[in-house]
């Protein structure tokens, strides 16, 4: 039987979208996460607590009016916009859900102008802890007086055709710097040793039954993290060179249990280690940080931080406080202090941390992202696992 000209053309298009939707299904599977990048996903593993000892709720010990608590000196700590506050209550919920409605850490908000009315009345209605309300002070948030304006404004031309997102925006290069170096300089936290960050619309999934801080505290961990991602290696071009020549006139900041090799092996993204003069990308996804405000204040981090601060990448690149925090970490921190909360289940768009747990809920175990299949690539818990391990 003979088809006319115009019905075969159709079903050859047919056939062309039916092979592309059939490949597109088979190459967007999450399952693909465990084939591109682990023989065996450890979130799949069945995930239980963090070994002992562990603090968990006795009586009253946590009862957010208890003056006498077992609560450590610790915050759970956002820095938001008024603007943020529907994503914001997202986020509380899920923290006081899974953590917060047992344990009552206060929270402490954080931004660059004054709360409004609204945002502290539903704010303090998605908690019986404590809220604290702070603004950042104007010599933490303003442009340094070093940065050359025209510098600046070339450096940003010239990264925007490289497609650095956020480049053009100067509140997001204040956020990064603040987050890598001053906000534990703020004087409501001046005080406070530990803090949980939380962003806006992130989620939690999954219950946890014991204090998080204390549990820094007793096993005597700096900082800890669920996602460990690639940069964008055009953002932090100048960052490694920074910090090989700080390194070179301070040898002895370096710990001899230092995380180098993960910094510095291109694991599977050779070009990015290229692009970024030498350091891999990887870093721990500040989104979410569990940490000792005390390693960030100690002598060793703060000429760091002013040493990268002086060098002005924080406006003329976009270097960002989690490839900062993250170097820092891995270079002068024993790496045995550095802890994969495996067991919090995460997200922050577009990736996961999702624990095969019956204690979760609304996760995929072993999920890394709901989004397109070459995120993927973005991956970097591999090569944590590879020169760290899981502890
Ligand atoms: N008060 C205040 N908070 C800010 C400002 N810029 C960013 N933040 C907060 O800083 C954190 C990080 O900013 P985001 O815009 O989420 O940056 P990001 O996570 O890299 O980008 P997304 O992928 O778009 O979420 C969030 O908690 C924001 O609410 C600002 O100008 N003022
Ligand atoms: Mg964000």
């Amino acid at each position: 039987m003979a088809f006319s000209k115009p019905f075969r053309f159709g079903a050859g298009i047919l056939t062309i979208a039916l092979c592309l939707f059939v490949i597109h299904s088979f190459t967007s599977t999450s399952s693909d996460s465990t084939i591109l990048n682990f023989e065996k996903d450890p979130n799949l593993e069945l995930t239980g607590e963090p070994p002992e000892p562990l603090r968990r709720i006795k009586g009253d010990n946590y009862a957010p009016d208890n003056p006498k608590s077992d609560r450590v000196n610790a915050t759970i700590l956002s820095l938001v916009r008024n603007e943020e506050l529907v994503q914001l209550l997202q986020s509380m919920r899920d923290l006081e859900r899974t953590w917060n409605s047992k344990f009552n850490y206060p929270w402490t908000f954080i931004n660059d102008v004054p709360f409004t009315e609204e945002f502290k009345k539903k704010t303090r209605a998605a908690t019986k802890a404590e809220i604290r309300y702070e603004v950042v002070p104007e010599e933490h948030w303003g442009v340094p007086s070093w940065i050359n304006r025209d510098l600046y404004a070339e450096s940003i031309e010239v990264l925007k055709e490289q497609e650095v997102q956020y480049m053009g925006k100067t509140s997001y290069h204040q956020m990064c710097r603040w987050n890598s170096g001053l906000f534990y300089k703020h004087p409501a936290l001046v005080n406070t040793r530990y803090y949980w960050r939380v962003e806006p619309n992130v989620h939690f999934f999954c219950d946890i039954d014991y204090d998080v801080f204390a549990y820094m505290q007793d096993h005597n961990k700096t900082y800890g993290f669920t996602i460990n991602l690639y940069d964008s290696p055009q953002s932090v071009a100048g960052l490694w060179p920074a910090t090989e020549e700080f390194i070179a006139s301070h040898k002895d900041y370096l710990h001899p249990n230092n995380a180098m090799k993960w910094l510095t092996d291109p694991g599977k993204r050779a070009e990015n280690k290229q692009l970024a003069n030498g350091y891999s990308t990887c870093h721990f996804w500040s989104n979410f940080e569990i940490g000792d405000m005390d390693f960030w204040r100690g002598r060793v981090y703060e000429d760091y931080f002013n040493h990268l601060d002086r060098a002005g990448g924080f406006f003329y690149e976009r270097w960002g406080d989690a490839p900062v925090h993250s170097i820092a970490l891995g270079l002068f921190e024993d790496k045995k202090k550095i802890h994969w909360f495996r067991d919090i289940g995460y997200q922050h768009i577009p990736f996961f941390n999702c624990p095969n747990s019956p204690k979760c809920k609304g996760c995929e175990a072993g999920k890394f992202t709901d989004g397109e299949n070459w995120l993927h690539r973005e991956d970097c818990r591999p090569n944590w696992f590879k020169f760290v391990g899981m502890g």
